[in-house]
């Protein structure tokens, strides 16, 4: 586990009571990370353009203020400094891996962005990560699977550098959702218990309902569960679909489980059966196919290969995991 500088509390939207880095500027406190690479929490107040204002607070206590509008920007900022740094844990402790450049410097937050923006994203250009305050800038969009998928396209920007169309942007895309997903169960909040459905939290739907589901991703209406010649053009939030299932199959295995208390039923296309190796495995191979073998262009057969690849260095071209990486993209139809 890491050891930061954690001097701050903070009480989340989604997440519970969570400590947070931040560091003493005279009388006042500063949501600026010093242990996890000087990450810094910044407040658009509803702008769309700049930097905005270094959150601050006077006794270190964040989101806790009653009724004041100070205490109700907070929250989100202690969602998104809180998931900037469990980001940051969860790519050091898993694989080595300090920030998303590998240089031991953090990116930027910004919360509040405009009016009604119902999204989050992650930009290359400022390396930072901006969140939405959702409709009637009531529901931000700071769980903490939004906040690992969004930063873990920075990882992708700096590692395979896969094209964000076609086939390997669907590949991008799911780089995003089995990372933010690994950073969700990482967290290991009773607050926010790790699954393998994205958006749970947020509640973009207005119905309950996640963003996409990995065990079945046709769950949401419009994702693919298997490839298919069409595939690369389809929208990338939807073709990320058979990856995010192929990784649901190497991690859980096939047919119908209850995984941490949530019921799943992943089918496979050939009705073939797959037993999981394990998500921690499985996130060990996706990590090191896309930071080894995955390249721009990499497609879904090339990243069946860059997998394959991976489990070989890993566990041993005849090991049980090479063989399961093989079964799972056979199962949605990658042969
Ligand atoms: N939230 C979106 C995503 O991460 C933002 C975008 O369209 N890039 O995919
Ligand atoms: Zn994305
Ligand atoms: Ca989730």
């Amino acid at each position: 586990e890491y050891q930061g500088i954690e001097t701050g509390s903070g009480k989340s939207l989604y997440s519970g009571e969570v400590t947070l880095g931040t560091t003493k500027s005279g009388s006042s406190y500063e949501l600026h990370d010093t242990g996890r690479g000087g990450h810094k929490t910044y407040n658009l107040a509803r702008s769309t353009s700049g930097t905005g204002t270094l959150f601050t607070d006077a006794d270190d206590a964040w989101g806790t203020g009653t009724a004041s509008a100070d205490a109700q920007d907070q929250t989100a900022a202690v969602d998104a400094a809180y998931g900037a740094q469990t980001t940051w844990d969860f790519y050091k402790d898993t694989f080595g891996r300090s920030g998303i450049k590998n240089d031991g410097k953090a990116a930027y937050s910004r919360v509040h962005y405009g009016s009604n923006y119902v999204n989050a994203f992650w930009s290359d250009a400022c390396f930072c990560m901006t969140y939405g305050d959702g409709t009637g800038n009531t529901n931000p969009l700071t769980s903490l699977d939004v906040a690992g998928h969004e930063m873990s396209h920075g990882v992708t920007s700096n590692t395979a550098g896969l094209n964000y169309s076609g086939e390997s942007g669907g590949l991008n895309e799911a780089t995003s959702d089995i990372f933010g997903t690994g950073v969700e169960y990482f967290a290991n909040s009773s607050a926010d218990k790790g699954d393998y459905l994205i958006g749970e939290k947020i509640d973009i739907n207005g119905d309950g309902t996640p963003l996409r589901y990995m065990d079945k991703p046709s769950k949401d209406g419009a994702s693919k569960d298997y490839w298919s010649s069409g595939l690369g053009g389809v929208d990338v939030h939807y073709s990320s679909g058979p990856a995010n299932h192929f990784f649901f199959l190497l991690a859980e295995g096939s047919g119908a489980r209850t995984v941490d208390g949530v019921q799943y039923d992943s089918p496979t296309s050939d009705g073939s059966t797959v037993t999981g190796i394990g998500r921690e495995k499985a996130l060990q191979i996706w990590y090191k196919a896309l930071t080894t073998y995955m390249t721009s262009t990499t497609n879904y057969k090339a990243a069946r290969t860059a997998t394959l690849s991976a489990a070989s260095d890993l566990y041993g071209a005849d090991s049980t995991e090479y063989k399961t990486v093989g079964a799972a993209w056979t199962a949605i139809n990658v042969a």
